[in-house]
């Protein structure tokens, strides 16, 4: 009885107010969902969105400190990959089994190590393309509507997924549901593998890299993780990926992929779980990656 009141209107907890954070907070303020950001510090001043069209929306979010949040079901963590563990570290007192654990980041790995902190949480991890920027704390601009893949994470109770999948179906439409979500993150997995580091280490926006220069490298960082992705019996052509990884790169033009941004403020990468995640697959398999090898080295220098 308690759980089925519960998920009639689910109680959303979204991680941080980073740019898709923020995003999915405003999407939760505008369709009139049960939202709480969890933050670092409480103060809460106006924060102001502009949306893909241009309008501009003032609104305080919802918010609570992270080591005192409200009651929540339903659990997003749009953090950096690496922030995925030490997060659930800090919620260990309040994260019950009931809870489901949503992931949204670039890169993999994280499905392993959450599986084995939570065993029993409903998972579902997904992947966005939607772009947003934060010129500064309280400021966010839509820059760019994509779509959304999600999936969840082993046998889950169907009035469970009946709950939650419309609500996040419409946070970042369109939204498609995956029985199996790891080929579409193997997909944003080379497109990542692809366009982060070598934005990085050569300081380009995205488009920078259509440069016919570029297009040999592309093609043999593609075809290393299309072999170790057909190793795993992923359907799938080097060619298929140049082509994902070249819309994108027309997509997002004049955006700085955020492991650009990484470098450039002396942040963390997510290198170790984007082209560590690959050198350390096509290790197990025991497949040669020396291209994606030498971005993996790069990055790690520049860190
Ligand atoms: O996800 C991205 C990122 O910057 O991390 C891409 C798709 C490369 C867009 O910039």
């Amino acid at each position: 009885m308690q759980v089925k009141s519960r998920l009639k209107s689910p109680k959303l907890a979204i991680i941080g107010k980073g740019a898709i954070g923020g995003l999915i907070g405003f999407k939760c303020y505008q369709l009139g969902y049960d939202y709480q950001h969890l933050i670092k510090t409480p103060a809460q001043p106006l924060f102001k969105v502009t949306d893909i069209i241009g309008v501009s929306h003032s609104f305080t979010p919802n918010a609570s400190v992270i080591t005192k949040p409200n009651p929540f079901d339903l659990l997003i963590l749009p953090v950096k990959a690496y922030q995925v563990l030490p997060v659930l570290e800090q919620l260990r007192h309040y994260i019950q089994p009931h809870h489901i654990i949503m992931l949204l980041h670039n890169g993999m790995g994280t499905i392993e190590q959450v599986r084995e902190r939570l065993p029993n949480n409903p998972l579902i991890a997904a992947t966005t393309s939607y772009g947003a920027f934060k010129p500064d704390a309280n400021t966010l601009i839509e820059t760019g509507l994509g779509h959304t893949h999600l999936g969840w994470l082993g046998d889950v109770d169907s009035a469970l997924k009946q709950s939650i999948e419309p609500i996040l179906s419409e946070l970042l439409p369109p939204s498609h549901w995956h029985q199996d979500i790891s080929l579409a993150l193997w997909k944003k997995l080379a497109i990542n593998g692809v366009i982060n580091p070598l934005t990085a280490i050569h300081n380009l926006t995205n488009g920078e890299l259509a440069d016919l220069k570029f297009s040999a490298r592309v093609s043999n960082i593609c075809n290393e993780i299309a072999q170790v992705m057909k190793a795993l019996n992923y359907p799938v052509s080097s060619e298929d990926l140049v082509v994902n990884v070249q819309q994108v790169i027309t997509a997002t033009a004049n955006n700085y992929s955020s492991m650009h941004q990484d470098i450039k403020f002396k942040r963390q990468t997510e290198i170790d779980f984007i082209n560590g995640y690959i050198t350390s697959k096509a290790a197990e398999l025991n497949i040669e990656v020396p291209h994606n090898q030498r971005l993996l080295e790069q990055i790690r220098q520049l860190e």
